[in-house]
């Protein structure tokens, strides 16, 4: 069975400290548990990042060797042409995840290019939203 990528942008390898009003106080690595806990026997490559380069390489790896991608592209939402490009590429499901409701945020959160590949967004739910995020990847994915 081919696994979901979930991967991770800038700063949020911070994610417990980082602004807890906004992010909460779930670390990434109790955020990559729920995840891993959630997927059942479908395996997770799980992945953060803050180098652009880095993120688009795991675009591509998972393009090879993945059944869904599940991004939190963080920053990278927002500036991103070479991230979309690469997403463009993906066959499978994408799910854009946001820890915090972006529309709700300043102007500069509200216009994402991820979202111009992006089969499905979600936003506000916090961490644990990402669970819900694997649950859906999943029904999308259906055993691929
Ligand atoms: C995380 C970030 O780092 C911000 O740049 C985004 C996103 C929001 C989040 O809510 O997970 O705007």
């Amino acid at each position: 069975m081919k696994p979901i990528y979930v991967l991770n942008g800038p700063n949020l390898n911070r994610l417990g400290k980082r602004e807890p009003a906004i992010y909460g106080t779930t670390t990434l690595a109790e955020v990559e548990d729920l995840c891993r806990a959630s997927s059942g026997d479908t395996p997770i490559q799980f992945h953060q990042t803050n180098s652009e380069e880095k993120l688009i390489d795991l675009v591509h790896e998972a393009i090879d060797e993945g059944a869904g991608i599940i991004i939190n592209p963080a920053a990278f939402t927002f500036t991103s042409l070479a991230l979309l490009d690469a997403l463009k590429m993906f066959e499978g499901p994408v799910i854009e995840f946001h820890i915090s409701n972006i529309h709700k945020r300043e102007p500069i959160y509200h216009r994402s290019y991820v979202s111009m590949r992006a089969d499905v967004v979600m936003a506000g739910l916090g961490a644990k939203g990402y669970a819900t995020a694997v649950r859906a990847m999943l029904d999308l994915v259906g055993g691929r």
